[in-house]
């Protein structure tokens, strides 16, 4: 069993402190923990109260997600909570620090609830595909009322325990928790001869019942921030329940039918692949826990572009101080600019206060000179894509700061190993792709060179996590892990481009279903013209995917940048609007190369983008470029716009069956007679054993077998 409950009796008081590292969920043997000590104190007629708290930093983060999908053993979590809310004697919920879904919930059937000023409370089991299927979606509406309760649930937001306290989740805030929550059941004890219940406040539901609004309003709150969720509707179903239903009880029992519709839904599997996905992809397999992480107390940052602002918010935000250093004085007073506007922009939508701003602004430093990131623990250079460039910055850094400080080079794609050996401490070089704009995206691969030292790889993804980064390790190899898989999906969607469909059509279908943005908008907004210039460059021929692309750049359409792409913009406006223009253009350069344009069915389109995604990740993982198949979902989920509740292209292939992979890229290579669709050997090999790509093989001898051949993905941007 996992998890227990410690019992004590203090003072006449029972106090059942939840003991389940390191964030308290209610396992199994916390569950019979509970049942335990609540029947244990009911039957000490010394024991007038009971207080519930949590060891650590949590007091309950939820019920625990491992057992979804499994049996469900021992007491179950509606039993232990009947128990708790009719317990004979008065229960108090200390809520010592986070209480996240069932665990808000557990506090939700106590009588009373007082909150370290630390806690914060929520209800995030959105994020996980479910709803609060322990009593949280009656219970939290009656409380707080059904259209805040919606809100909560709706975004699985965190509330701080202020907050919490003027929307009534929690009685009363304390420095002393525990103490406090002694000394108040006790007088409760003494002086009430009864004890609220929350099922019992029904003043709230009632006043809702009749507002349509409520629910209207909550369903255009999804429509666009959950697109394609299915736990959303159901929470929604859930609170009209609380509202209309007279009896308590009918409305828990629609919870349970609903929760277990979204339990067992596709989207929870896909949903909790993420989340233990993200965790997992922060452990890098090979470097041993115990190895020593270096105090990052200060960070530089080389450019003050957009990346480098960005870079340097989210070190601002972590509290930690950073300095940015560019050697152009007007950009450098544009960039602190752009900063200290992103800062107001916050505080004007209310996402922090003014006292906020000046601190985090406050954290960021900046000069004209290198020597003055010398004192700092880990510079990152974030100037444009050069490598001759980023090895001379790299020189120089070498020089101007402090031995043992991390080197890191915000590249998409240049080779590491090359920067490092530019420096005399080549395992302090390791790479750091953040994605633009890199305040906001979650996003972050962590590019391991070849002489990368553990201590320097287990520090990046330590800070990673103080900057609230997915960090992913990914090998150096052309385009890591991200940038490669793009590659192989534009270059296809443009394949289907030239052989019929158009940009609009490929779009729609990509965005049915789930990516927030379709492969030609994306390079309608990266800018066509990188790759294009790049060959112009380097005197290269267009590829065949490259073609109509290279073409639209010759007629000066360069995307977004210009108004003109493969869509046509307004002024200071992002939505596409058709480019009639470009469809001959389309149809002389299909002719040009041989194709008969033809109908492309949206099927079709799918099915070829995504086995690009999916065969390209299948080599990536056979090479080692990827630790496991999860952490290419976790880039692609939290860098490209892959839809969550898909789980990622890998969990997708799992969930088609690599049977099925198998067939579909058998069909598609002999129509379209292309490489790209030969299956990978270890889609074979897997499919083979009826196996999965979360079972591919660790390879030990992955760091050996790659070389960086830098031409393989110049071409794409
Ligand atoms: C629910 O409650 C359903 C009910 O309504 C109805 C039931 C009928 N279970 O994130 P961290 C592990 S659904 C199991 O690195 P942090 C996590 O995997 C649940 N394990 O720490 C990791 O393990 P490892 C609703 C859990 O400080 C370790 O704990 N609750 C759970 O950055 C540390 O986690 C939620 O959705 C769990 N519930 O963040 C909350 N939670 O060390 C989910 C964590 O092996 N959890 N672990 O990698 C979180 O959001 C974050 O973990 C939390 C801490 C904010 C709590």
């Amino acid at each position: 069993m996992k998890g227990t409950v410690l019992y004590e009796v203090r003072d006449g008081v029972a106090l059942l402190t939840v003991d389940n590292p390191p964030v308290n969920p209610l396992s199994d043997g916390v569950r019979a923990g509970l049942y335990e000590g609540l029947a244990k104190a009911e039957a000490d007629s010394s024991v007038v109260g009971v207080v519930l708290t949590g060891n650590g930093r949590a007091f309950i983060a939820g019920a625990d997600i491992s057992e979804f999908g499994g049996s469900g053993e021992g007491h179950g979590l509606a039993e232990v909570f009947k128990k708790l809310e009719y317990c004979s004697k008065p229960v108090v919920a200390a809520i010592n620090g986070l209480a996240l879904g069932g665990g808000l919930e557990t506090a939700l059937c106590c009588n009373y609830r007082i909150a370290s000023n630390q806690a914060f409370v929520g209800l995030p089991e959105v994020n996980l595909g479910l709803l609060p299927g322990a009593g949280g979606t009656q219970r939290l509406p009656r409380l707080v009322g059904p259209a805040e309760a919606l809100k909560i649930m709706l975004s699985g937001a965190h509330v701080p325990a202020k907050k919490a306290l003027s929307l009534g989740i929690v009685d009363s805030l304390s420095d002393n928790v525990v103490e406090d929550s002694i000394t108040f059941i006790k007088e409760k004890a003494a002086n009430s001869e009864s004890h609220p219940l929350v099922r019992d406040l029904n003043d709230k539901v009632i006043e809702a019942r009749g507002n349509e609004n409520i629910l209207v309003e909550a369903q255009a709150m999804t429509a666009k921030s959950r697109k394609g969720q299915f736990a959303p509707g159901q929470i929604i179903k859930c609170v009209e329940a609380a509202i209309n239903l007279d009896d308590f009880d009918e409305g828990l029992k629609k919870e349970t039918d609903y929760f277990i519709e979204c339990l067992v839904h596709p989207q929870r599997e896909a949903m909790i692949h993420i989340f233990f996905g993200e965790r997992a992809a922060s452990k890098v397999s090979d470097v041993p826990k115990d190895t020593p992480i270096m105090d990052i107390k200060k960070a530089g940052i080389i450019g003050s572009g957009t990346m480098g602002g960005g870079i340097a918010m989210c070190f601002a935000n972590a509290g930690i101080p950073v300095h940015i250093i560019d050697q152009d004085a007007d950009n450098l007073k544009r960039g602190i600019s752009v900063i200290e506007k992103n800062y107001e922009f916050m505080v004007n939508r209310g996402r922090i206060t003014t006292e906020q701003k000046d601190f985090v602004f406050g954290l960021v430093t900046s000069s004209l000179d290198y020597n003055d990131v010398h004192d700092c623990d880990i510079v990152i250079e974030a100037v444009y894509e050069n490598l001759e460039l980023k090895t001379k910055i790299f020189k120089s850094l070498d020089e101007a700061v402090k031995p043992g400080a991390i080197l890191a080079s915000n590249t998409s794609g240049l080779d590491i190993d090359s920067i490092a050996n530019s420096t005399s401490r080549p395992e302090l070089v390791v790479g750091t792709h953040f994605f633009s704009p890199a305040n906001i995206m979650k996003l972050l691969e962590v590019v391991r060179g070849d002489q990368t030292s553990n201590e320097a790889l287990a520090t990046v993804m330590s800070v990673s996590k103080k900057l609230k980064k997915a960090a992913v390790v990914s090998l150096n190899a052309p385009g890591f892990i991200g940038n490669r898989m793009f590659f192989g999906y534009t270059a296809q969607a443009n394949m289907l481009l030239l052989e019929g469909a158009l940009p609009h059509q490929v779009d729609q279908a990509m965005e049915s279903f789930g990516l927030n943005m379709g492969p030609f908008r994306t390079m309608d907004l990266i800018g066509l013209d990188l790759g294009w210039r790049a060959r112009k460059l380097g005197g290269m021929a267009s590829p065949l995917h490259a073609k109509i692309g290279d073409e639209l750049c010759e007629q000066d359409r360069f995307g977004q940048k210009n108004q003109k792409g493969y869509y046509n913009y307004s002024e200071g406006s992002r939505a596409p609007n058709p480019a009639p223009e470009n469809e001959s253009i389309y149809e002389r350069i299909s002719s040009e190369n041989g194709f008969t344009r033809r109908e492309i069915s949206d099927e079709e389109i799918v099915d070829r983008c995504m086995l690009a995604l999916i065969n390209e990740g299948a080599d990536i993982l056979s090479e080692g470029v990827a630790q496991r198949a999860a952490d290419i979902d976790v880039v692609y989920i939290n860098g490209y716009g892959f839809p969550i509740w898909r789980g990622g292209p890998m969990h997708h292939a799992n969930a088609m069956g690599l049977d099925v992979v198998l067939e579909k890229l058998a069909k598609y290579k002999d129509l379209t007679g292309s490489d790209v669709f030969a299956a990978s050997s270890l889609l074979i090999e897997l499919a083979e054993k009826g196996g999965k790509l979360t079972d591919a093989p660790s390879k030990d001898d992955r760091r050996e077998r790659l070389s960086f051949e830098k031409s393989s993905v110049a071409n794409n941007f």
